[in-house]
């Protein structure tokens, strides 16, 4: 019976292994800049060595090495060709995620919230993930400004190039239930975070805390975004953030995630809209934290993640800190936002308050949520 469930388990996980990496390989060969097509050899090598163990019944053998193909580049490494003070300020957002990272999983929580030690202190996780990132950004050197949804005011960070806003821990309603959760962080030009819109970003990245931990980017000079797996096992490797998917497109696909649901009673649109998806059997795949609801549009490759806005449900989520960062990385990942008539990344962000509805994901979907739901119950910035 163990045997039978040893070759059971080795045939999904070849199978799988080979439906996860081939479609990263065959993504990763239509890219077309430099860091990126050594990528795609990459990629190719590894689709290529990982059949060859799989076909020698060898990949469920413990190891002592990672099971990331070593070829892949680490996240440090992929983002080389960029402008140096942009990397220093990436750099500093992905030392605190990792931080982050391990706080979370060693945190205690009860029915309101979750606590880790910070110094001498018990802290709430959130204001714990606040207090790293504005201490790593300070130490960068690059980083002019900062704003962070739990205090949402410019803050000089000492630094000179580029400024940062973020939210540390998104998801905070669901971080008690072990949900994943995450951080989203997008980069701008200058010193400034008002005045711009999400079209400005020089990059925007989105970590999740979930059962393994992973950081999507999204930067200007490569096309696609790209997903980075914090390695944490045995291997040398340990603790570094290892390249493993190119997500270059989004599909229609029958997958939804329907924020703010409450809206449907009061938005007729989204009404229609609900029951399209139902109509229509899509599945239903939400979890009350937008960092994991919209990263499985990109993983999937498919689908439609939605949070309209109602008269009595207004729009909750941040332009700043959630919406445009998360916008620069589905419209980077082939797919498309909306605010309901256009892109999220054209909306003026006048204040730090700034909030839109918001849809993500394949454009035919997208195209969809605009039609049904578009600006009926909602006035967007212009
Ligand atoms: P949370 O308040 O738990 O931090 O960004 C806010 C957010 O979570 C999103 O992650 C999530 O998609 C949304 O709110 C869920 O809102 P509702 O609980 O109001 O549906």
């Amino acid at each position: 019976m163990k045997a039978a469930c040893a070759c059971l388990a080795t045939a999904l996980l070849c199978s799988g292994v080979e439906a996860f990496v081939a479609p990263a390989g065959s993504r990763a060969l239509a890219i077309k800049s430099s860091p990126a097509s050594s990528l795609a050899q990459a990629g190719a090598r590894s689709v290529a060595s990982r059949q060859q163990s799989c076909a020698a019944g060898s990949a469920l053998r413990m190891s002592s090495t990672s099971q990331v193909d070593s070829a892949q580049p680490t996240l440090e490494e992929w983002i080389s060709f960029a402008e140096p003070k942009l990397q220093k300020t990436m750099i500093a957002m992905f030392a605190a995620c990792k931080e982050i990272a391990y706080k979370i999983r060693t945190a205690s929580c009860d029915k309101m919230a979750c606590f880790n030690e910070f110094g001498d202190e018990q802290l709430a996780i959130d204001v714990l993930a606040n207090n790293v990132i504005f201490e790593n950004l300070k130490a960068s050197g690059a980083c002019a400004t900062a704003s962070s949804e739990e205090t949402p005011v410019e803050d000089p960070m000492g630094g000179s190039g580029y400024s940062v806003a973020f939210d540390p821990l998104d998801g905070s309603s669901i971080i008690d239930t072990n949900f994943a959760v995450g951080t989203i962080f997008g980069v701008w030009p200058g010193d400034r975070l008002v005045g711009i819109t999400g079209r400005q970003l020089s990059a925007a990245g989105m970590a999740v805390y979930g059962p393994r931990t992973t950081m999507t980017v999204a930067i200007e000079g490569a096309e696609y975004a790209h997903e980075f797996l914090l390695v944490d096992d045995f291997s040398g490797r340990h603790g570094q953030w290892v390249k493993t998917n190119t997500f270059s497109t989004i599909e229609d696909g029958k997958l939804f995630a329907p924020g703010n649901l409450r809206g449907t009673q009061d938005n007729p649109g989204y009404n229609q809209l609900f029951n399209y998806y139902l109509d229509n059997k899509y599945q239903l795949r939400y979890t009350g934290g937008m960092v994991p609801d919209v990263n499985q549009l990109m993983v999937k490759g498919k689908g439609i993640f939605v949070n309209p806005a109602s008269p009595s449900a207004s729009a909750k989520l941040r332009v700043l800190y959630e919406v445009a960062p998360i916008g620069y990385l589905i419209e980077k990942a082939g797919g498309k936002s909306s605010d309901g008539e256009k892109s999220v990344l054209d909306i003026p962000i006048s204040t730090t308050e700034v909030r839109s509805q918001v849809a993500y994901g394949a454009v035919g979907e997208v195209d969809r949520f605009e039609e049904l739901v578009g600006t009926k119950m909602y006035t967007p910035l212009k």
